[in-house]
């Protein structure tokens, strides 16, 4: 492609040239002039501008409502600093009724193709490496807020308790009830920074924000972001969405 034998070699440079393409063409085009500059290596160790490293930075906002599987992990959400996190309203509370008691929870967890089924309880969770981040969550509706999460990695999650089901093309979860549902693409739920929390603001999760697990994906919108995850399940066909079934975007990406 012509594109990527004038590499553009500023910011500035870059922001002109995305602007100066269709969108369409850009989505193409963009990565084209990502590896003429050298490549993925190259990209992750520039300098972070707010958290990404800057010549993605220009293309997420250039290009901010193009759910683009072509940046695969290396399209990372914005970062904040924990002084910015404050508490999140409590919405949406489908699936969180019922006379529940955490202490009695357990995450049900498809290990293999063939049906096996693993019972794991919170502490299980939380032997795996712990992650902390301060991200933004994004609710449809219109509103978000910085929010500071603890967890485990999904990818972790996956990698020691359903070694298999890290090649299933998709991740389902559901609350206890089943009351609500969300489908994940395996690149969503792989991603570094798609989280199993059990910790919100510093303090374990309440039964509003989804006690005691809940599911955090900034590369996704809120509503991907189940609270009481009951069950966690890897099928080869793409998984119902609660509110997918409801007009919104399968992907839900942003
Ligand atoms: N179980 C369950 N999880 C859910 C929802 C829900 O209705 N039920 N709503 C989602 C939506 S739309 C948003 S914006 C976030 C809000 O999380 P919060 O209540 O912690 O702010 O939870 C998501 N997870
Ligand atoms: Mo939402």
């Amino acid at each position: 492609m012509a594109d990527s034998t004038s590499s553009p070699s500023t910011d500035e440079a870059v922001q002109r040239e995305l602007q100066r393409r269709s969108r369409r063409a850009f989505l193409v085009g963009g990565v084209a002039a990502l590896a003429g500059l050298g490549g993925w290596r190259w990209l992750v160790t520039r300098p972070a501008a707010n958290g990404t490293p800057w010549p993605l930075r220009g293309i997420l906002n250039a290009n901010g409502q193009l759910a683009s599987e072509y940046f695969s992990n290396a399209h990372l959400a914005p970062v904040f600093p924990r002084s910015q996190a404050q508490e999140p309203r409590y919405n949406g509370k489908v699936g969180l009724g019922g006379n529940f008691d955490p202490a009695a929870w357990r995450l049900r967890v498809q290990t293999d193709s063939a049906g096996g089924i693993r019972a794991l309880t919170l502490a299980d969770i939380q032997a795996l490496p712990r992650v902390e981040m301060t991200t933004e969550l994004k609710c449809i509706e219109g509103w978000s807020v910085v929010v500071h999460w603890a967890g485990a990695r999904f990818a972790d999650f996956v990698a020691r308790y359903a070694p298999a089901a890290a090649e299933a093309p998709y991740t389902y979860l559901t609350t206890p009830d089943q009351q609500y549902y969300v489908g994940l693409d395996r690149q969503s739920a792989l991603h570094p920074q798609t989280l199993l929390c059990y910790e919100m603001n510093g303090q374990p999760l309440t039964l509003q924000h989804g006690a005691p697990l809940r599911l955090v994906a900034p590369v996704k919108y809120g509503i991907k972001y189940l609270k009481r995850i009951g069950s966690i399940s890897f099928p080869t066909q793409r998984p119902p969405d609660y509110w997918a079934q409801r007009g919104y975007d399968w992907y839900a990406g942003h």
